[in-house]
């Protein structure tokens, strides 16, 4: 530093003519000297110009850290958004859900696409010559489809016979998995004369809470290429589902609720949906029937007013029932959608039943109903064919049957 400014000392002596600012800056680059003779030219003081360089310098910073804070905040808002998505669908893995949430699950809206692989199923087959038997084993499903937003699926299978679709099977619902485990089984009384024309049906479908359960696959056996004498158990590759024979009669949403200490079972028919046409106008006159049936005998009845010429019916209607903690274990209730017509008897146009007894999707909210006393629960349903449930009923009560053809 010392033989430096020495030299600047020097330079101002040798070059009286030029300014001490430039004789200090000869010693440096050429690059300042531009800066400097560049700020002589302009006619301000220069603590002038420091001033609104340093004010531009503090714009320009205030502007990145903006920019820095916006992304962040950005970044963090989406983490917040996905904390949220995983309680909204914990909680409707816990079962603890109300009326008031009657809206799409997060993860239960469709996102798949057709042509995607739908997945395989293990099965096991056996036919018992001597009680005209076929047990079915919905054994385990690998690599199935996802139906849901968090890429997964909530798998259940749904297995019957053709042409005579007397009894449908459900397995239990997996939650949020593509490799479900189900191993379960399930009998079919079966004459020798029927098994060559049978058809076996194992549907794949994705369970929703709150809307229409999606198929993701299926697979139809022809049962006369089977071959008996072995015990068969293998997978197959599921197909898509054929659309024909998905007669759709429409989805039903109620809420149940049990108090066991005042043993009031409380169920509320909020609406249906896409209800099957049955007027030669395009569309049916709705109500629904509520009913429970106790020992074999139809208890309790009641039903919703009617709602004219409209498949999208909303109802919102209560109904209590005493029901004792002792018969809600043996209690069946039986939920079914009519159409009213003035001249001719009206007609069922789906039906359901829930229970202790019952399968999948219905004994999923009879389930939840009793491990969430005094809370309302509610769920749709699709509904199946009356003959469909009033022959699942009637296989279940093989004594008297006084009701078993008729409409409940
Ligand atoms: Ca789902
Ligand atoms: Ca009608």
């Amino acid at each position: 530093m010392v033989p430096e400014t020495a030299l600047s000392k020097n330079q101002t002596n040798t070059h009286t003519t030029v300014t001490p600012s430039i004789a200090f800056n000869t010693t440096t680059t050429a690059a300042p000297d531009i800066i400097t003779q560049w700020l002589n030219k302009i006619p301000l003081p220069r603590w002038a110009i420091y001033a609104i360089a340093a004010l531009i310098a503090l714009v320009f910073v205030i502007c990145l850290l903006c920019i820095c804070v916006k992304c962040c905040c950005r970044g963090k808002r989406r983490k917040r958004k996905k904390e949220k998505d995983e309680q909204i669908s914990l909680k409707s893995v816990s079962g603890a859900t109300t009326a008031a949430l009657v809206q799409p699950d997060v993860d239960d809206i469709d996102y798949g696409s057709a042509e995607k692989p739908k997945g395989r199923l293990l099965y096991s087959l056996e036919y018992n010559t001597q009680s005209t038997e076929l047990t079915v084993g919905v054994k385990e499903a690998a690599e199935l489809k996802a139906m849901d937003l968090g890429g997964t699926s909530d798998p259940y299978v749904k297995l019957y016979l053709l042409p005579n679709k007397s009894k449908v099977y459900e397995t239990k619902v997996f939650r949020k998995t593509l490799n479900p485990v189900f191993n379960e089984q399930f009998k079919f009384q079966v004459p020798h004369s029927e098994l060559n024309e049978s058809t076996l049906v194992m549907q794949v479908y994705d369970f929703n809470r709150f809307s229409k359960h999606d198929i993701i696959g299926e697979l139809r056996l022809q049962l006369s290429t089977v071959d008996w004498n072995h015990v068969i158990e293998e997978w197959k590759d599921l197909n898509e589902a054929s659309k024909f024979e998905q007669e759709n009669l429409g989805d039903i949403c109620f809420s149940l609720r049990y108090v066991p200490t005042s043993s009031k079972l409380t169920v509320i028919i909020l609406e249906a949906k896409n209800l099957k046409k049955m007027d030669t106008g395009g569309l049916s006159d709705p109500y629904v029937k509520v009913q429970l049936i106790l020992d074999k005998k139809k208890w309790k009845k009641k039903k919703t007013t009617l709602k004219k010429q409209t498949l999208n019916p909303y109802f919102n209607e209560s109904f209590t029932f005493e029901v004792s903690f002792n018969q809600i274990q043996k209690v069946q209730l039986v939920i079914s959608v009519w159409d009213h017509d003035k001249m001719t008897k009206n007609e069922a146009i789906g039906k359901i039943f829930l229970g202790c007894d019952a399968t999948g999707n219905q004994l999923r909210h009879w389930a939840d109903m009793l491990s969430n006393p005094r809370r309302p629960v509610a769920q749709w349903h699709s509904l199946q064919s009356a003959e469909q449930v009033d022959s699942t009923l009637a296989l279940k009560h093989t004594l008297k049957i006084p009701f078993a053809n008729k409409n409940f």
